[in-house]
């Protein structure tokens, strides 16, 4: 059994994606871009991770000189975060099925719980504050989002960060993700990978994951994807 469980947010927590895709849209349209990302657009950005970053490859990829200033990029992303925490206080956003349960489950057994994230903390807050209550934070023994560390994912950095501050080595962890960008930067990190499969990722190569299911619940039952065993 895991000393500590490490989960990622967008996608794995919650459908998240969809929000901030709708966000970056918005951003779009209150800066005075005609820049507007449909699905299929959206599914093949999320390969960049990271909003900033998104923005800058789409530009970049539509060749279009001289490239967006940052000053841009950073109020661009001011107006998309604003408007995501917007979405996500309506409360149209719960968590997937199966998480609240596993937090749940995973404090009675003793395990410690962590986040290592892409997104920022704002977002995390504004999410989880409104699935689990203001004082959620007191429940997660570290909190590492995207702008805390150098590289971030498909870069190890953000499990690295995470490991050291839990104090644990990466065989006594498992990552929760989503995405394959998730899995190569916990799988970087040396620590073993739980894939509960999302909207935008549903088919992304996960062959490297040490379990794959459709949504967490299926922990609590016996619908296994994988003949090996979760460590969660
Ligand atoms: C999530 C992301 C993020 C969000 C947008 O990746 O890639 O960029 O799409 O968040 P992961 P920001 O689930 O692997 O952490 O706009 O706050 O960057
Ligand atoms: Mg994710």
């Amino acid at each position: 059994r895991a000393a500590a469980l490490i989960f990622d947010v967008d996608g794995t927590l919650a459908e998240t994606e969809e929000l901030h895709r709708q966000a970056f849209n918005h951003a779009f349209v209150r800066h005075g871009l005609d820049w507007q990302w449909d699905r299929a657009v959206y599914k093949e950005l999320l390969r960049v991770t990271g909003g900033k970053e998104r923005m800058r490859a789409f530009h970049a990829r539509l060749q279009v000189a001289p490239p967006l200033p940052d000053a841009d990029i950073a109020a661009l992303h001011r107006i998309k975060t604003a408007h995501y925490a917007e979405l996500i206080e309506t409360g149209c956003c719960p968590l997937r099925p199966g998480v609240a349960d596993l937090l749940i489950a995973a404090k009675a057994r003793g395990q410690r719980l962590a986040i290592a994230t892409t997104t920022s903390h704002g977002n995390i807050d504004a999410l989880l504050s409104q699935a689990l209550g203001t004082r959620w934070a007191a429940d997660f023994d570290a909190v590492i989002a995207g702008d805390d560390v150098r590289h971030k994912k498909p870069a190890p950095d953000v499990y690295l960060e995470t490991l050291a501050r839990l104090n644990l080595g990466a065989a006594d962890c498992v990552a929760i993700e989503d995405s394959r960008n998730g899995l190569i930067a916990a799988s970087r990190a040396n620590i073993p990978v739980l894939i509960t499969r999302s909207m935008f990722f549903r088919d992304d190569d996960f062959s490297a994951a040490q379990v794959v299911l459709d949504d967490l619940s299926e922990l609590g039952g016996s619908k296994q994807k994988t003949e090996k065993q979760p460590h969660a």
